[in-house]
């Protein structure tokens, strides 16, 4: 039915974990590739070459860098974290993705009761990533609770992920979500699309404040807040979290957009405007990142686009101390939380980086 941007669309199936299908990856060359060989593969390379080296990265099976971070009180053995919304629905496929190398888990935002989301179509793939507009399904916290306490035992941290109207809803969820073992919270108030939800109250400092102070009141883990690219200033809020208590800030959410086409005259999505993830809006994310470093003090979490090692850098050196990847699952698979840590260990060997943590920032300097 759609020949020509709109490659295929997948409709929202609570219950049916999404399926990756395999795509061929496109990386940028690094700039230190000129004179030697390229670390990280690019368009007229192929696969194969992803990363040439001659230095190994392990002596007697002890790592010869570091990947570990910490996020608040929360310590990471890599930077690559599970982003809310992809395989993160029930303790099964959570526990795929811990056995598959993340370094921590960010759950699909809960919300208080059960809800079915937005009639489909809900999620299309475009060019350069997908457009979504799942509308928050989730089986409400209760439920979801099962699932996580089968879970919260596991070595690698699960962050709740919660949404909510307002802050005495967001306290309610918060609490459960602690009873219930998780590490930390990520507040959602950057959902693009949800009516009452997300952006909507996420954009308001004030309500922003109300919503993490509240939280921050209840429980004794760490708050993350996840702010929105589709605002006016995302400083200004990220300034406005870290006074109201905030732990860390997780930037971004997906970018507002559309898709329309021709043939049936119509926008693709049932919802007519969704959230754009994937591979352009990795430059979004990393300016946002940027910015943000230069005026908050608590960590950044980099979440948008990151499909390789090379992005992975790009948003640590911005100031993130760790990064989400959910749309990369389509076009790498889900090998990727492994095949970016193997790619960074080499190109820090490679470059005498020895903790990554140093790396942070340093595009700033
Ligand atoms: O469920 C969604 O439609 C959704 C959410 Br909660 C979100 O935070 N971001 C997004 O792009 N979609």
């Amino acid at each position: 039915m759609y020949h020509h941007q709109v490659r295929f669309i997948i409709t929202n199936s609570f219950s049916s974990p999404h399926q990756p299908s395999p795509a061929m990856a496109v990386h940028p060359p690094h700039p230190s590739s000129t004179k030697q060989q390229p670390f990280f593969h690019n368009e007229t390379q192929p696969k194969e070459n992803i990363f040439i080296t001659t230095h190994p990265i392990s002596f007697f099976g002890v790592p010869l860098v570091n990947l570990n971070t910490r996020i608040s009180n929360l310590e990471l053995s890599n930077p690559t974290m599970l982003a809310s919304g992809i395989m993160d629905e029930d303790a099964g496929s959570i526990q795929r993705i811990i056995d598959l190398g993340a370094g921590a888990i960010v759950t699909k935002s809960i919300g208080l009761i059960p809800r079915e989301g937005y009639p489909n179509p809900t999620i299309v793939e475009l060019e350069y990533g997908l457009l979504n507009a799942m509308g928050l399904p989730n089986p409400g916290i209760d439920h979801y609770g099962k699932e996580l306490q089968q879970i919260t035992k596991s070595k690698t941290p699960i962050i709740g992920s919660i949404y909510g109207s307002n802050a005495s809803e967001f306290v309610t969820l918060g609490k459960k979500m602690e009873e219930y073992g998780v590490k930390a919270i990520e507040l959602n108030l950057s959902c693009p699309h949800a009516k009452g939800y997300g952006l909507e109250i996420g954009s308001d400092p004030n309500l922003m404040q109300e919503i993490i102070k509240g939280v921050k009141n209840s429980v004794s883990i760490p708050v993350f807040v996840k702010l929105s690219p589709n605002v006016t200033s995302i400083t200004d809020l990220a300034q406005a979290a870290e006074k109201a208590g905030a732990d860390a800030i997780v930037a971004i959410n997906t970018v507002k957009a559309m898709k329309i086409d021709p043939e049936i005259r119509m926008p693709v999505l049932a919802n007519k405007t969704g959230g754009y993830s994937g591979k352009a809006i990795k430059p979004i994310g990393v300016r946002c990142v940027y910015d943000i470093a230069k005026n908050v003090q608590i960590p950044i979490i980099g979440v948008g686009g990151i499909t390789t090692a090379s992005d992975t850098l790009e948003y640590i050196m911005a100031g993130a101390c760790a990064v989400q990847i959910g749309t990369a699952f389509y076009s790498e698979g889900l090998e990727v939380f492994r095949t970016i840590c193997t790619d960074l260990e080499s190109w820090m060997k490679h470059h005498h980086v020895k903790t990554l943590t140093d790396l942070i920032g340093v595009a700033h300097q």
